[in-house]
């Protein structure tokens, strides 16, 4: 094939610079087109749109803890927690505080600079979110950052927990606002973008993103992206999940998502929210080492590590600090507000 002419470059470059512009106003053709193109095209301008605005070999490492599981209310029908569905998981109250600060204490010490706290409820009492409140104070003493996700929240539950500190609160949307009811049905795609504007509001950083293989269509998959990119702000953090088939969910046995369309899912993400961490989320248990690599290369910058997601498993810590060697990734260190007494105490 002949080189690039002079006015192809330049076109390609303008595209480029366009990729890294902070836009709210995607159109769903737009989207859709940038999902059309051709792989290599993709994650070129997927890696660019990414080298402009982070460090390309370093990846944040987020650990996961459930602190109440099972027995949840809802009806989300790719959630081994459910209660509607018998899914054989051992249902378990809310932890006590030291063993939450034990886990949070061994992550630390296995390199992660997160610790996020996941409970199964529909949304968290004002007692049940005292109890947060403590685990928050005690994980963020050891230098770590926070994220809690605990279902809906109202307006002054989020500022509870912007006041203790908290640094990211997570409410996925799921999948497209059309797509919505097939996957749950207890509470709506509007109360998922409420909770989302009270965390915002409160201003708390925002990780909401998705599970893709639950057969959805391509076109459910652009619009998902094009509700959490045309957000009144980008969500700091972009969670991309793999769907985990659980037995005994509805969700079990569909179809799964071809993986270079995952991969293509990862880098229209990174296009539309240049400056938000994308993270490979669920379901790294089933993929390659080189589907890993090509996610990387296609923009994601964080992963969930530890040998546990929530209720299911993920690599272990040892596999994934081999494979960042091989890759020759960084894990991000912990950077905590400067001035941490200003909101806790001292
Ligand atoms: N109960 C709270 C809620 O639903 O917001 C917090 C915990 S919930 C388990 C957090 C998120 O985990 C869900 O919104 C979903 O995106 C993801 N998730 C849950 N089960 C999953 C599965 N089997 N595979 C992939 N992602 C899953
Ligand atoms: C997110 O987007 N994925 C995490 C976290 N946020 C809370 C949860 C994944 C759960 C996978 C299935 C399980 O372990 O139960
Ligand atoms: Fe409950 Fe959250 Fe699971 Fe839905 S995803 S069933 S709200 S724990």
């Amino acid at each position: 094939m002949a080189p690039l002419s002079l006015s192809q470059n330049a076109e390609r470059r303008e595209l480029n610079m366009s990729d890294n512009v902070i836009r709210n106003d995607w159109s769903l053709e737009e989207i859709q087109a940038l999902f059309g193109l051709p792989f290599n095209d993709l994650l070129y301008r997927a890696q660019t749109a990414h080298r402009a605005r982070f460090d390309p070999n370093q990846v944040q490492v987020s650990t996961l803890l459930s602190i109440k599981t099972g027995a949840c209310s809802e009806d989300c029908g790719y959630c081994s927690q459910s209660a509607k569905y018998d899914t054989s998981l051992e249902r378990e109250k809310l932890l006590p505080l030291d063993e939450v600060v034990a886990a949070a204490r061994a992550a630390r010490d296995k390199g992660a600079n997160r610790f996020c706290m996941g409970a199964a409820w529909r949304n968290p009492t004002d007692r049940n979110l005292d109890k947060v409140i403590e685990m928050i104070q005690a994980v963020r003493d050891l230098g770590m950052q926070t994220c809690v996700t605990l279902g809906m929240l109202s307006q002054a539950q989020a500022q509870r927990l912007k006041d203790v500190g908290l640094d990211y609160y997570n409410h996925n949307l799921d999948t497209s606002p059309e797509f919505y009811g097939n996957v749950i049905t207890t509470r709506t795609f509007q109360d998922r973008l409420d909770t989302l504007a009270h965390v915002r509001d409160a201003g708390i950083n925002v990780c909401s993103g998705s599970i893709l293989g639950m057969g959805e269509s391509g076109t459910d998959r652009a619009r998902m992206l094009q509700e959490l990119a045309n957000m009144p702000q980008h969500p700091q953090s972009v969670p991309i999940n793999m769907l985990v088939q659980i037995e005994g969910t509805p969700l079990f046995g569909v179809d799964g998502i071809d993986p270079l369309e995952f991969v293509r899912s990862i880098a229209v993400a990174r296009i539309l929210m240049p400056a938000s961490y994308v993270r490979l989320s669920a379901g790294r248990n089933e993929m390659s080492d080189e589907m890993q690599a090509l996610c990387f290369l296609a923009g994601a910058n964080s992963v969930f590590y530890g040998e546990r997601l929530l209720t299911t498993d993920n690599p272990d810590a040892n596999h994934d600090r081999q494979l960042f060697g091989r890759l020759g990734l960084h894990m991000e260190e912990a950077e905590l507000e400067a001035d941490h007494s200003v909101c806790c105490g001292p």
